[in-house]
């Protein structure tokens, strides 16, 4: 239950892709992964406990939309997606919101300079 990243950098203005690839084996229902990457300055540890009250919403808190930057969606075994963002300069935390997962270390940060 971890990134193989956890500190990202990127240059500001520039078009970057990130990709998220599941390499695990157990079914999405019980260790699925997304990649979730916040606005600066958002309170994760609320993001995520928000998120994990939220399984009908792929666990997207659907009244904290307004502090995502983008996200992919829950991916099961051997499964992946790509973002493509152009961010500006600042921190920029992201996380896998299912149950615990942030918790225990699925989440990170990007610096944008
Ligand atoms: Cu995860």
């Amino acid at each position: 239950m971890k990134y193989n990243l956890s500190a990202l950098s990127l240059k500001a203005g520039e078009e970057a892709k990130i990709t998220l690839r599941n390499i695990g084996t157990m079914p999405k229902a019980a260790m699925g992964h997304n990649l979730v990457i916040l606005k600066p300055g958002t309170d994760v540890e609320a993001f995520a406990l928000a998120a994990a009250a939220e399984p009908a919403n792929d666990y997207i808190p659907a009244a904290l939309v307004n502090q995502i930057v983008t996200h992919t969606k829950m991916l099961g075994p051997k499964e992946s997606a790509t973002l493509t963002v152009t961010l500006d300069a600042g921190e920029y935390p992201f996380l896998c919101t299912f149950p615990a997962h942030f918790q225990v270390g699925m989440k990170g940060t990007i610096t944008v300079e």
